[in-house]
């Protein structure tokens, strides 16, 4: 039997997850999308064979042909929906960030906590890309001895309007937090973000340039920036005792003409981690049918939101800030 989903959110990425949904992930099937604007909840509905439509994302939790709900809204507006999916003993898969501050994800740990189960998934969908997997496997294999260092750069074409400077860490740079700690199995233990000098890229601090230290003495150089102009580009490269690896990148092929060469770049993050997000739809669905959960769950999205805490107080003050450890009553959770 076929799962019922429902999407909250049909901007940019709801539209895009329930294209997925439709298309490419088999076990479930679309069958209403929500967004403040009901016209467009309509449109991402209709063209992806679904006809319930709401403008309000609460209603659609509470239809009973919905099973499951994928939240792909305003990142603010998450925890509110992810909270109420939970009371109606719905599971949830949250894009990230859960929720844009570190003790707002500790409320839905806390709610699956008394739920005594596990029932959300936090869309931090590089733990699915094949070169992201790849490069798991050699620090977990060992093969080039322990990790020491990892150099990453995050950046996009041109930020969206709505972008605020908060943003370039808690939606950007949370990607960067979580693939920190997924890679090498250690926590981020502080953090130091530094501005550069760069005027004229209005109200955003872009680049920024953050130095991330973990557990074991593993350290992590994080470039960010939002407007870099010629496209998306994710790049990470793992220094180990005995070798590296750089991150492979799915690009479009590269032409050779006379006296130069071309390689094109994807617009946004969906011409690159496509596939990722597709395995990641599959992989939730699977677990809505009885499989076992995969991917990041509520205390990954936790952690990743008290590094940018940590992140956003170093972005003010330009110290190097530890970051928060969890309670022992969160810890024991
Ligand atoms: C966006 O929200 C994403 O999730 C992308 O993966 C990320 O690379 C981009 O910087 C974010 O704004």
């Amino acid at each position: 039997m076929s799962k019922g989903i429902g999407i909250i959110g049909a901007g940019v990425m709801g539209a895009d997850h329930a294209r997925t949904l439709a298309v490419h992930v088999g076990g479930a099937e679309l069958v209403a999308v929500s967004d403040a604007d009901d016209t467009r909840a309509a449109a991402a509905a209709r063209a992806n064979g679904a006809w319930r439509h709401y403008s309000d994302g609460f209603a659609l939790i509470e239809d009973p042909a919905v099973e499951a709900v994928l939240v792909a809204s305003p990142d603010a507006t998450h925890v509110g929906f992810v909270l109420a999916c939970l009371k109606a003993g719905k599971p949830v898969l949250c894009e990230k960030p859960l929720a844009p501050t570190a003790g707002e994800c500790l409320e839905v740990i806390e709610a699956e906590r008394r739920l005594g189960r596990r029932m959300v998934q936090v869309g931090f969908m590089r733990r699915f890309d094949p070169a992201y997997g790849e490069m798991h496997d050699v620090v977990k294999q060992e093969a080039l001895g322990r990790p020491l260092l990892l150099h990453c750069a995050h950046r996009n074409a041109t930020a969206p309007g709505f972008f605020t400077p908060e943003m370039s860490i808690t939606n950007a740079a949370v990607h960067e937090f979580d693939i920190l700690r997924w890679l090498t199995g250690r926590e981020i233990v502080a953090v130091t973000t530094l501005n550069c000098a760069r005027k004229g890229a209005g109200p955003l601090r872009d680049p920024l340039m953050l130095l991330v230290e973990l557990d074991g003495g593993i350290l992590a150089d994080v470039e960010v920036f939002m407007n870099a102009a010629y496209g998306y580009d994710v790049r990470t490269e793992l220094v180990c005792e005995s070798g590296t690896v750089d991150l492979g990148r799915p690009l479009p092929n590269m032409r050779r003409f006379a006296g130069g060469q071309l390689q094109s770049f994807p617009g946004d993050w969906r011409g690159r981690f496509g596939e990722a997000y597709r395995l990641q739809m599959q992989a939730w669905v699977a677990w809505l049918v009885g499989g076992e959960p995969r991917g990041a769950d509520a205390w990954d999205g936790y952690a990743a939101m008290r590094v940018a805490d940590a992140a956003l107080q170093s972005l003010e003050s330009g110290a190097r800030i530890e970051v928060a450890t969890a309670g022992p009553a969160v810890a024991a959770a």
